[in-house]
Protein backbone atom coordinates (compact mmCIF):
# COMPACT_ATOMS: atom_id res chain seq x y z
CA UNK A 1 0.00 0.00 0.00
CA UNK A 2 1.36 3.54 -0.89
CA UNK A 3 1.75 5.85 1.91
CA UNK A 4 1.59 9.35 1.70
CA UNK A 5 2.80 11.37 4.67
CA UNK A 6 1.50 15.39 5.01
CA UNK A 7 -1.87 16.71 6.19
CA UNK A 8 -4.84 17.14 4.53
CA UNK A 9 -4.62 21.51 4.44
CA UNK A 10 -0.96 20.74 2.81
CA UNK A 11 -1.55 22.12 -1.09
CA UNK A 12 0.98 19.80 -2.23
CA UNK A 13 -0.12 17.06 -0.19
CA UNK A 14 -3.38 17.60 -1.85
CA UNK A 15 -1.46 17.75 -5.45
CA UNK A 16 -0.64 13.97 -4.72
CA UNK A 17 -3.57 12.77 -3.39
CA UNK A 18 -5.53 13.97 -6.32
CA UNK A 19 -2.66 12.43 -8.92
CA UNK A 20 -3.32 9.50 -6.64
CA UNK A 21 -7.04 9.32 -6.95
CA UNK A 22 -6.70 10.56 -10.63
CA UNK A 23 -4.61 7.55 -11.47
CA UNK A 24 -7.34 4.98 -9.67
CA UNK A 25 -4.63 4.43 -7.09
CA UNK A 26 -4.89 3.63 -3.38
CA UNK A 27 -3.28 5.22 -0.58
CA UNK A 28 -3.68 5.80 2.96
CA UNK A 29 -2.69 9.15 4.26
CA UNK A 30 -0.26 9.05 7.74
CA UNK A 31 -0.85 12.70 9.06
CA UNK A 32 3.10 14.29 9.41
CA UNK A 33 3.14 18.13 9.63
CA UNK A 34 5.62 19.82 7.70
CA UNK A 35 9.16 20.41 9.80
CA UNK A 36 8.19 17.62 12.65
CA UNK A 37 11.02 14.33 13.27
CA UNK A 38 8.90 12.55 11.32
CA UNK A 39 9.44 14.10 8.24
CA UNK A 40 12.75 15.27 8.61
CA UNK A 41 13.51 11.36 8.63
CA UNK A 42 12.14 11.25 5.32
CA UNK A 43 12.88 14.50 3.52
CA UNK A 44 15.73 16.51 4.76
CA UNK A 45 14.15 19.79 3.38
CA UNK A 46 11.14 19.42 6.06
CA UNK A 47 8.40 19.53 3.84
CA UNK A 48 5.55 17.64 3.07
CA UNK A 49 4.26 15.62 0.78
CA UNK A 50 6.48 12.15 1.30
CA UNK A 51 5.37 9.25 -0.44
CA UNK A 52 6.52 5.63 0.53
CA UNK A 53 6.19 2.85 -1.52
CA UNK A 54 7.69 -0.15 0.05
CA UNK A 55 11.09 0.52 0.66
CA UNK A 56 11.35 3.42 -1.57
CA UNK A 57 10.91 6.65 -0.20
CA UNK A 58 10.10 9.72 -2.66
CA UNK A 59 9.80 13.33 -1.56
CA UNK A 60 8.46 16.10 -3.38
CA UNK A 61 4.90 16.53 -5.02
CA UNK A 62 6.68 16.91 -9.19
CA UNK A 63 9.01 13.67 -8.16
CA UNK A 64 5.96 11.58 -6.79
CA UNK A 65 3.98 12.34 -10.15
CA UNK A 66 7.37 11.18 -11.93
CA UNK A 67 7.58 8.22 -9.53
CA UNK A 68 3.92 7.54 -10.11
CA UNK A 69 3.95 7.85 -13.95
CA UNK A 70 6.85 5.27 -14.19
CA UNK A 71 5.55 2.82 -11.86
CA UNK A 72 1.83 3.08 -12.71
CA UNK A 73 1.44 4.58 -16.48
CA UNK A 74 -1.92 3.11 -17.13
CA UNK A 75 -4.19 6.12 -16.29
CA UNK A 76 -1.32 9.14 -17.37
CA UNK A 77 -1.40 12.69 -15.96
CA UNK A 78 1.55 13.20 -18.05
CA UNK A 79 0.25 13.41 -21.78
CA UNK A 80 2.30 11.16 -24.56
CA UNK A 81 2.81 13.71 -27.12
CA UNK A 82 5.79 15.54 -26.45
CA UNK A 83 4.72 19.16 -26.93
CA UNK A 84 1.69 18.91 -24.48
CA UNK A 85 3.84 16.68 -21.77
CA UNK A 86 5.69 20.31 -22.03
CA UNK A 87 2.99 22.68 -22.09
CA UNK A 88 1.70 20.44 -18.53
CA UNK A 89 4.97 20.40 -16.84
CA UNK A 90 5.27 24.20 -17.44
CA UNK A 91 1.57 24.67 -15.95
CA UNK A 92 2.53 22.88 -13.15
CA UNK A 93 5.89 24.26 -12.68
CA UNK A 94 3.91 27.65 -12.70
CA UNK A 95 1.27 26.44 -10.22
CA UNK A 96 3.93 25.29 -7.78
CA UNK A 97 5.67 28.27 -7.93
CA UNK A 98 4.34 31.49 -8.79
CA UNK A 99 0.61 31.00 -8.45
CA UNK A 100 1.65 28.98 -4.92
CA UNK A 101 3.33 32.46 -4.10
CA UNK A 102 0.49 34.90 -5.29
CA UNK A 103 -2.44 32.76 -3.79
CA UNK A 104 -0.59 31.98 -0.47
CA UNK A 105 -1.60 35.36 1.58
CA UNK A 106 -4.99 34.53 1.25
CA UNK A 107 -5.03 31.23 3.14
CA UNK A 108 -2.05 32.69 5.83
CA UNK A 109 -3.80 35.79 6.44
CA UNK A 110 -7.54 34.50 6.11
CA UNK A 111 -7.13 31.49 8.07
CA UNK A 112 -4.07 30.30 9.29
CA UNK A 113 -2.99 33.70 11.73
CA UNK A 114 -6.60 33.95 12.89
CA UNK A 115 -7.42 30.23 13.61
CA UNK A 116 -4.51 28.63 14.33
CA UNK A 117 -2.16 31.62 15.61
CA UNK A 118 -4.80 33.59 17.18
CA UNK A 119 -3.82 37.43 15.62
CA UNK A 120 -5.62 39.06 13.07
CA UNK A 121 -4.50 38.43 9.59
CA UNK A 122 -2.61 41.69 7.63
CA UNK A 123 -4.99 43.13 5.61
CA UNK A 124 -1.73 45.46 3.59
CA UNK A 125 -0.48 42.21 3.11
CA UNK A 126 -3.93 40.82 1.13
CA UNK A 127 -4.02 44.12 -0.94
CA UNK A 128 -0.25 43.79 -1.99
CA UNK A 129 -0.65 40.68 -2.67
CA UNK A 130 -3.57 41.72 -4.99
CA UNK A 131 -1.25 42.31 -7.86
CA UNK A 132 0.67 39.15 -7.84
CA UNK A 133 -2.43 37.61 -7.74
CA UNK A 134 -4.00 39.26 -10.75
CA UNK A 135 -0.58 38.50 -13.14
CA UNK A 136 -0.63 34.82 -11.92
CA UNK A 137 -4.70 34.81 -13.00
CA UNK A 138 -4.22 36.78 -15.88
CA UNK A 139 -1.40 34.86 -17.26
CA UNK A 140 -3.70 31.36 -16.47
CA UNK A 141 -6.61 32.64 -18.32
CA UNK A 142 -5.00 33.28 -21.46
CA UNK A 143 -2.93 29.70 -21.41
CA UNK A 144 -6.05 27.91 -20.41
CA UNK A 145 -8.31 29.79 -22.68
CA UNK A 146 -11.47 28.46 -21.37
CA UNK A 147 -10.05 24.70 -21.75
CA UNK A 148 -10.91 22.21 -19.43
CA UNK A 149 -8.90 20.03 -19.15
CA UNK A 150 -6.54 22.70 -19.58
CA UNK A 151 -3.91 20.59 -22.25
CA UNK A 152 -5.21 17.09 -23.08
CA UNK A 153 -7.84 14.66 -22.20
CA UNK A 154 -8.03 13.62 -19.98
CA UNK A 155 -6.90 15.89 -17.69
CA UNK A 156 -3.52 15.94 -16.29
CA UNK A 157 -1.02 17.37 -14.28
CA UNK A 158 -1.39 20.71 -15.22
CA UNK A 159 -5.00 20.64 -14.25
CA UNK A 160 -4.31 18.60 -11.05
CA UNK A 161 -1.55 21.43 -10.17
CA UNK A 162 -3.53 24.84 -10.75
CA UNK A 163 -6.55 22.74 -9.03
CA UNK A 164 -4.72 21.97 -6.22
CA UNK A 165 -3.32 25.66 -5.65
CA UNK A 166 -6.83 27.44 -6.65
CA UNK A 167 -8.67 25.21 -3.39
CA UNK A 168 -6.05 26.63 -0.98
CA UNK A 169 -6.50 30.07 -2.19
CA UNK A 170 -10.55 29.55 -1.96
CA UNK A 171 -9.81 28.37 1.29
CA UNK A 172 -8.41 31.47 2.23
CA UNK A 173 -11.86 33.06 1.37
CA UNK A 174 -10.07 33.88 -2.31
CA UNK A 175 -12.61 35.00 -5.16
CA UNK A 176 -11.89 34.36 -8.58
CA UNK A 177 -13.92 37.05 -10.03
CA UNK A 178 -16.13 35.25 -13.12
CA UNK A 179 -16.30 38.50 -14.89
CA UNK A 180 -12.32 39.19 -15.49
CA UNK A 181 -11.11 35.27 -15.32
CA UNK A 182 -14.39 33.65 -16.99
CA UNK A 183 -12.30 30.83 -18.18
CA UNK A 184 -10.25 30.15 -15.19
CA UNK A 185 -13.41 30.50 -12.90
CA UNK A 186 -14.67 27.66 -15.04
CA UNK A 187 -11.94 25.81 -14.70
CA UNK A 188 -11.97 25.96 -10.89
CA UNK A 189 -15.76 25.15 -11.05
CA UNK A 190 -15.56 22.28 -13.24
CA UNK A 191 -12.26 20.61 -11.15
CA UNK A 192 -14.19 21.14 -7.73
CA UNK A 193 -17.32 19.40 -9.10
CA UNK A 194 -15.40 15.78 -9.98
CA UNK A 195 -16.72 13.60 -7.59
CA UNK A 196 -13.36 12.60 -6.15
CA UNK A 197 -12.25 16.20 -5.76
CA UNK A 198 -15.70 17.52 -3.98
CA UNK A 199 -14.86 14.47 -1.61
CA UNK A 200 -11.57 15.24 -0.79
CA UNK A 201 -12.66 19.00 -0.26
CA UNK A 202 -15.46 18.29 1.81
CA UNK A 203 -12.96 16.12 4.08
CA UNK A 204 -10.68 19.21 4.19
CA UNK A 205 -13.96 21.55 5.38
CA UNK A 206 -14.52 19.24 8.22
CA UNK A 207 -10.76 19.85 8.88
CA UNK A 208 -11.41 23.44 8.32
CA UNK A 209 -14.54 23.77 10.47
CA UNK A 210 -12.89 21.59 13.47
CA UNK A 211 -10.16 24.31 13.63
CA UNK A 212 -12.45 27.01 13.68
CA UNK A 213 -15.01 25.06 16.44
CA UNK A 214 -11.89 24.78 18.77
CA UNK A 215 -10.38 28.10 18.18
CA UNK A 216 -14.05 29.69 19.06
CA UNK A 217 -14.05 27.51 22.16
CA UNK A 218 -10.28 28.51 23.12
CA UNK A 219 -11.60 32.17 22.92
N1 LIG B 1 8.36 21.53 -4.00
C1 LIG B 1 7.67 20.90 -2.92
C2 LIG B 1 7.00 21.96 -2.07
C3 LIG B 1 6.35 21.34 -0.84
C4 LIG B 1 5.92 22.40 0.15
O1 LIG B 1 6.34 23.57 0.12
N2 LIG B 1 5.07 21.95 1.06
C5 LIG B 1 4.65 22.83 2.12
C6 LIG B 1 3.29 22.42 2.65
S1 LIG B 1 2.03 22.59 1.45
C7 LIG B 1 5.65 22.72 3.23
O2 LIG B 1 6.05 21.64 3.59
N3 LIG B 1 6.07 23.88 3.78
C8 LIG B 1 7.00 23.91 4.85
C9 LIG B 1 8.28 24.61 4.45
O3 LIG B 1 8.34 25.23 3.38
O4 LIG B 1 9.22 24.55 5.24
C10 LIG B 1 6.64 19.90 -3.44
O5 LIG B 1 6.22 20.05 -4.59
O6 LIG B 1 6.29 18.94 -2.73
Amino acid sequence: MITVYGINLSTFTRKVRLALVEKGLDYQLEVAPMGSPAIRALNPLGKIPVLRDGNLVVPDSSVIVAYLERRWPERPLWPADAAALARALWIEEFADTSLREAILPWFAENFVKPVFQGVAGDAAALARAGRLRDAAFDYLEREIAGRVPAVAAPLTIADIAVGAQLVTYRQGDGVIDAARWPGLSRFHDALVARPAWARMIEEEQATIAAARARKKTAG
